[in-house]
């Protein structure tokens, strides 16, 4: 059998022995309860007989479905084992699970959110969790794994054929559960090297200080802060077009002023630089009035320079 990865075929094939089995059984025993509803009416049978045993029926329904867990038990501890051992030669990538985003992040620092690989070249997945528990699930590689806080996870699949897969998360996780997505795209392995090649090289362009019509060097370049608030999962809550998703838009946020509930008491605080950078290391200081503060602190989750990016793109909006 083939499929999408090579753990398609494996986890097929142990699926289908067990609902196979269970398929036979459930004819099986339908079949001859129906018949012996009919066999031993009591029309055809006044009288009950009472029956002493049969070593040879009791010997053949104890060995039989002994044998038959047993090879369900072996097939599906191949199986596990398989998905458990990661080739020698597999490519590492790091995957970041966040209320509610996945990040990808590759060997040399490059950061995604839609995860790349090469066909028929084995991936491992290192996975960590920064707030509740969430499972990572590629349906088509019939892979699945939870990503816990605190306790580092694993798994690893090795795509056989090229397309878009989708991602899911598969624990309940809150609010925009069901809109934690994003794809695995397996290419071929020329392709797969062009576009890494291409993405690692305008990762540092994005970094880099923008220059400014005027010829000087703005501090942080907004290009990067659009890239940030994309890959830490900020757009699955906030809005750039001035709908609301959970939290407040961004649009037009930068030199507004805001009504926010602070203490139980409510205020009029100015959306300046200061503002926005409260608002995304303390989330919950200043909570703007209508809303629930659902959104983890980013202390300790980007670095100073990561946060100036972020405002810097957050005024232009
Ligand atoms: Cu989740």
């Amino acid at each position: 059998m083939s499929g999408a990865s090579t753990s398609t075929s494996t986890v097929d094939s142990v699926f289908l022995f067990i609902a196979g089995i269970g398929l036979f059984f459930l004819v099986l025993i339908t079949f001859l309860m129906i018949y012996f509803i009919f066999k031993y009416n009591k029309k055809r049978h006044q009288k009950p007989e009472d029956i002493h045993g049969s070593t040879l029926l009791e010997v053949v329904w104890t060995v039989i479905p002994t044998i038959l867990v047993l090879l369900m038990f072996y097939f599906g501890w191949k199986g596990f084992e398989f998905m458990r051992k990661v080739p020698d030669d597999a490519m590492t990538v790091k995957v970041t699970a966040r209320m509610w985003s996945w990040m990808f992040e590759y060997e040399n620092g490059l950061q995604t959110d839609t995860l790349y690989v090469p066909v028929n070249r084995p991936v491992k997945l290192e996975l960590q969790s920064l707030d509740v528990i969430h499972s990572f699930f590629i349906p088509a590689f019939r892979i699945k794994e939870d990503a816990v806080p605190g306790i580092p996870t694993y798994l690893w699949f090795e795509a056989t054929e090229t397309g878009d897969y989708d991602v899911l998360c598969a624990e309940y996780c809150g609010l925009r559960h069901a809109y934690m997505l994003s794809k695995v795209k397996a290419l071929p392995e020329e392709e797969f090297r062009s576009w890494f090649a291409l993405a690692s090289e305008e990762m540092p362009k994005l970094n880099a200080p923008e220059t400014t019509s005027e010829g000087t060097e703005a501090p942080v370049n907004s290009a990067m802060g659009e890239r940030l608030v994309r890959l830490r999962g900020c757009v699955a809550c906030h809005s750039s077009d001035g709908s609301t998703i959970i939290g407040p838009s961004f649009k037009g946020l930068f030199g507004s002023t805001r009504r926010v509930v602070s203490d139980g008491e409510e205020k009029e605080v100015m959306a300046d630089e200061a503002y926005l950078r409260r608002s995304i290391l303390k989330p919950g200081l200043e909570v703007v009035k209508g809303f629930k503060n659902l959104m983890p602190s980013q202390e300790g989750q980007l670095t100073e320079e990561e946060l100036a990016a972020i405002i810097q793109y957050l005024k232009g909006l």
